[in-house]
């Protein structure tokens, strides 16, 4: 930060509200790249998204703008890290709650579908795309729920890396993006969320998680494109 004004001195991208990351201090070892639940049950055929009767050409949308991001991030030498919403096999950490609602909508989370039980650990459905698959060293992180923060492990692993800045991918932009971002920005990390790499099963919602991180002067950090980073990235 230039001492003289609010002007970062450094690296910023053409984002919005403001030009991110507030600091301009963004290199390969304090940023990292979350690509959130990229599986086949949020965008294949016969997934979690699919039998829930929604499109999942919306949620597919994003695979070619990730993959893109996340070759320039590996050749650039930045952490990646991929995260996979699903529940143990014996349903344990699935709240009554939320199995009860999505076998409401015809989705019932442990109950048998064309992929396997619906989003349960190692059924071909939970699995991250191969499109998109992890590479040897790349942190995965399992979460039960929509945040990846919640019974999880990353915020140990983001602080041990001495992480800053956290670039959000993913879907669902409104769902598990969003409670991500939100759990990341109030843990003091500095957020931008990449509205080309992520999708809502809604695009009026898409359009909605988007316009709600710019309120407040980026309530929850800021907005951009993949092209407007990898533009810029050191
Ligand atoms: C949802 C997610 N939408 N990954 N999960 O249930 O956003």
């Amino acid at each position: 930060m230039n001492v003289m004004s609010d002007t970062p001195v450094g690296t910023t991208i053409a984002s919005a509200p403001y030009p991110w990351p507030y600091n301009g201090d963004l290199r390969p070892a304090n940023t990292a790249l979350i690509v959130i639940d990229m599986q086949t049950d949020f965008c294949g055929v016969g997934g979690y998204v699919d039998a829930m009767g929604y499109d999942i050409s919306l949620t597919r949308a994003p695979i070619e703008p990730i993959s893109r991001l996340l070759k320039a991030f590996r050749e650039k030498g930045y952490m990646v890290i991929h995260t996979r919403e699903g529940h143990r096999p014996d349903l344990s950490d699935l709240p009554a709650n939320k199995r009860w609602r999505s076998r409401q909508i015809g989705a019932g989370i442990g109950d048998p579908g064309p992929c396997g039980k619906i989003l349960t650990r190692g059924e071909p459905g939970w699995e991250i795309i191969d499109e998109l698959a992890p590479e040897p060293g790349e942190v995965i992180i399992d979460k039960p729920g929509k945040g990846s923060f919640c019974a999880t492990d990353l915020e140990m692993i983001l602080r041990l890396k001495g992480i800053d800045n956290i670039v959000l991918t993913g879907i669902t932009t409104d769902v598990c993006v969003h409670t991500t971002m939100r759990e990341a920005n109030d843990r003091g990390f500095e957020c931008v969320m990449l509205t080309d790499c992520c999708a809502a099963t809604d695009p009026a919602n898409h359009a909605a998680a988007i316009e709600m991180i710019k309120m407040q002067g980026g309530v929850f950090g800021a907005v951009a494109t993949s092209g407007d980073l990898l533009a810029v990235l050191p």
